[in-house]
């Protein structure tokens, strides 16, 4: 008899709930679950073919460990044995930093990779950390550091109560949306022009998220910054006082004013390819709105200028005055984050604390931008990469110059993967810890709830008991922890958990501003409920936090503690609304299969900030210091051919591509040419082309379509599936190539450390 049972989507960002039909311990089915309490049975194509993806013969089963040059089968003992022989003697011998950490992109869709990964960096005290956030995301961290002070104050635009919707370098009908949790964001977008609203797209390509727009500008890739600037000075030349602000709350308004004096609509529109006529009238149409909400992505962060654009997005939400307003741009407040707190000064926030050792490169939230491994492996001297732990990784296809990172892992003395498959970058491991199937593990958002549109929280446990001879993800980790702190064996993978437990709680019953202040951390403890390590790591978090119980202590409805001695609540962000009575806990989750919803996104203002001054700073001193940099584009000569990425709905980077319900149809990997650039170079449709770039040349099919702007080729990432010793047979079938062996890795937005992925120049040269 088939059963069912709920499992949040681990995916893409989205995080809709699945419900998952089982017959024995194999997913034969996946439904949007209607009872959700975010994506009320919203799926989409990579959601449905769950069962294939958590099926797939080439998912390893066993550990595997390099034995004579080859990677065999192993026990977990053996793995563990050879990381522990390994990992803590070569940090004896050459320091803490001769261990480099790699970090993927689904670490932000497991449990494991939310609660271990910083526990394994401090344990091995390595600053060579690197992470797919440098391949994307890192200037929208930087800006929020630098304006809010928390880099993870990321605000997201209120979709289903906008009026105008500017979205910038984002194609959510085809990812699903990124940094803006949202189910069913197609749905939204067209709930959003249904109700009257105004959707502008602002995209080199005509996406399907562009189709559904009012207005689709098309500008050059890499202009948005110029963009962003002209309708920020727009803004602030007719409307000097700026209507709206919350000045109360922001300082440097005149100083962004004058800072932001040259890039006039005239000024940029040559750069940028559109006229000046159509810049101001966005700007004042963004203006008009009764709310509006600025929101970029991939084509605003993974650029030139990236770290400036993605400031000017909130530059624009706060003069408009849209910044931490219902229908404007808002900050969640998720489940296991922190509670909120009454305003204060904070710490501020630091970029470039310490440098890269080869190229002096500056951290941008204690990571090193991902372009600049191989060099780190490579260079001889104290301070080199002998040892490397990648976690969720393929960094040998999703970042620049990969055949350069795929010889220098071939050179490292010992790695680490953790990874489900034997693919590009994990063939070079010593050790690989294969993860079990998503069915086989529990989930719930601790990343994406930080995003999301609407404050919910969802847990979903494993949907089929764990395989035997696997272990969990989380386990996975916890012992990773222990073999390279030279613990393994004399420690039970559970005092990692536990530990984690009772620093939180020290550091919370120390708190003199919290509730639980005095109060016994291992009484406390005790008091958890779960049936794992991670799931009492995940009781602790939901008590402590904002829709807690805190173990049964009283709050104020502002969200302070019921003290008598506690009257800093002067500008005390508001405490929230909902949450389960009593407030929430593991147990009172897990009574809610299909989730709690904690209502709508709520203003967070001023108790959220962090910086020095206790405000919004405009104009941080690193950004000033990078407007020259931009003020130089406007009079550069733009190259005549530049290229673009893109994601296809069916796709998920460099790892869906061995499922076949996911691969084939317009899923390929073809060069996207405008019907005039193919005229002038002479390359016809299903015909072949070389691109050459800085980093090498690639030979690519050709597919002519206007959906690209002229002077634009696009081309996706998280191809080129051809090396030896992998395993993904039907990956291998239909290889592609690797966009990114075009770039060299010398081209990064230079305050984030992140790779120019988008706008970089190519050379096309039609072949027989
Ligand atoms: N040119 C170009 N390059 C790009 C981009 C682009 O737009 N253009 N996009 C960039 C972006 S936004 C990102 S985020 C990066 C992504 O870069 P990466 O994170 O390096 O790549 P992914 O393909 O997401 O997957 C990483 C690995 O995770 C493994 N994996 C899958 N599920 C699990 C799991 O449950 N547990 C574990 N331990 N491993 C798992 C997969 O097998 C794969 O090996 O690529 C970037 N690269
Ligand atoms: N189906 C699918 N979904 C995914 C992923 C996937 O690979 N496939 N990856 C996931 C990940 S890791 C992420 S980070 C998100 C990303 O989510 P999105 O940011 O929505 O990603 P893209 O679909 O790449 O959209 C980026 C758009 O930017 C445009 N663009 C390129 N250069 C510029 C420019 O200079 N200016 C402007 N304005 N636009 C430009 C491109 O044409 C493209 O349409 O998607 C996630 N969801
Ligand atoms: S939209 Fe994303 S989260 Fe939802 S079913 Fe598709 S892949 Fe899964
Ligand atoms: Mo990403």
């Amino acid at each position: 008899m088939p059963r069912t049972a709920p499992r949040i989507c681990p995916l893409c960002e989205a995080t809709c709930g699945l419900t998952l039909t089982i017959e024995g311990t194999t997913v034969t089915g996946a439904r949007g679950d209607r009872d959700d309490v975010f994506s009320r049975g919203f799926i989409c194509p990579k959601g449905a073919a769950f069962g294939a993806l958590d099926a797939d013969p080439d998912r390893l089963r066993t550990p595997l460990v390099r034995r004579g040059g080859r990677l065999r089968p192993a026990t977990w003992e053996e793995a563990y044995d050879a990381i522990a022989a390994a990992v803590p003697a070569l940090v004896r011998e050459h320091g803490a930093q001769s261990v480099g950490v790699v970090l993927g992109n689904p670490n932000v869709h497991t449990m494991a990779g939310a609660l271990y990964p910083p526990l394994l960096v401090g344990a091995l005290g390595t600053r060579n950390l690197f992470t797919a956030s440098t391949l994307d995301q890192m200037p929208k961290h930087v800006s929020s550091g630098l304006l809010f002070g928390d880099p993870f104050a990321i605000p997201v635009p209120d979709l289903d109560r906008t009026d105008f919707l500017l979205l910038l370098g984002a194609n959510p009908v085809e990812s699903n949306g990124s940094l803006c949790t949202a189910p069913d964001f197609p749905g939204r977008l067209k709930a959003l022009r249904a109700r009257g609203g105004t959707l502008v797209v602002v995209d080199p390509r005509r996406t399907r998220t562009a189709r559904l727009a009012d207005r689709h500008l098309a500008p050059r890739p890499g202009s948005d910054a110029l963009l962003l600037a002209a309708l920020a000075h727009t803004l602030l030349a007719e409307r000097p006082s700026g209507t709206g602000t919350p000045t109360g709350h922001t300082e440097g308004l005149r100083e962004l004013a004058d800072a932001l004096a040259s890039f006039t609509p005239e000024a940029v529109a040559p750069a940028c390819d559109l006229t000046a006529a159509e810049i101001r009238t966005l700007a004042r149409d963004l203006a008009a709105a009764p709310t509006a909400a600025v929101y970029g992505r991939i084509g605003s962060c993974t650029v030139e200028h990236g770290t400036l654009a993605s400031w000017l997005v909130d530059v624009l939400n706060i003069l408009t005055g849209n910044l931490d307003r219902p229908g404007g741009a808002l900050f969640p407040l998720p489940a296991t984050g922190p509670r909120p707190r009454a305003a204060a000064p904070g710490r501020g926030f630091a970029l470039g604390r310490w440098h890269s050792r080869v190229s002096g490169h500056p951290e941008a939230k204690s990571e090193l931008p991902i372009a600049a491994l191989a060099e780190e492996i490579e260079t001889p001297g104290p301070g080199r990469i002998r040892a490397l732990i990648a976690i969720a990784a393929n960094p040998v296809l999703s970042a620049p110059d990969g055949r350069r990172l795929d010889a220098a892992l071939a050179g490292l003395d010992f790695m680490v993967s953790v990874d489900p498959y034997l693919n590009e970058t994990s063939r070079h491991a010593h050790v690989v810890l294969p993860p079990p199937p998503p069915s086989q593990s529990a989930h719930h958002d601790f990343a994406f709830n930080g995003f999301a549109i609407r404050n919910q929280v969802r847990y979903t446990r494993a949907a089929v008991p764990l395989e035997a001879g696997r272990l969990d993800e989380c386990e996975i980790h916890a012992r990773l922890v222990l073999a390279v702190s030279g613990t393994y064996g004399a420690a039970e993978p559970s005092v990692v958990d536990e530990t984690a437990i009772q620093g939180a709680l020290a550091r919370e019953t120390a708190d003199r501003s919290s509730p639980l202040h005095g109060a016994d951390p291992v009484r406390l403890a005790g008091l958890l409920t779960g049936e794992s390590g991670p799931e009492r790591r995940l009781d602790l978090m939901l008590r402590l936090g904002p829709y807690g119980d805190l173990f049964g202590a009283t709050v104020r409805p502002d969200g302070q503690p019921d003290r008598a001695d506690h009257r800093a609540d002067h500008g005390a962000e508001a405490g929230p609304e909902v949450g389960p009575e009593g407030g929430l806990n593991l147990e009172r989750l897990l009574a809610h299969p299909h989730g709690i919803d904690l209502g709508p996104l709520r203003p967070r203002l001023p108790g959220l900030l962090r910086t020095r001054s206790g405000r919004i700073e405009l104009l941080p001193a690193p950004i000033a210091a990078e407007l020259p940099r931009l003020r130089a584009a406007l009079t550069g000569r733009p190259a005549a051919l530049v290229l673009v990425g893109r994601r296809h709905l069916r796709s998920n980077n460099s790892w869906l591509h061995n499922v076949p319900a996911l691969t084939g149809g317009s899923n390929r990997c073809t060069l996207q040419v405008h019907p005039q650039d193919a005229e002038r170079i002479g390359l016809t449709d299903g015909g072949r082309a070389r691109v050459t770039a800085d980093g090498g040349s690639l030979e690519v099919p050709v597919e002519v379509t206007d959906a690209v702007r002229a002077g634009v080729v696009s081309l996706p990432h998280g191809w080129g599936h051809d090396r030896d010793g992998t395993r993904l047979a039907v990956a291998a079938a239909e290889p592609g190539v690797n966009v990114n062996q075009l770039l060299d890795g010398t081209r990064l937005d230079p305050l984030s450390g992140t790779a120019v992925l988008n706008g970089f120049p190519v050379e096309l040269a039609p072949l027989p």
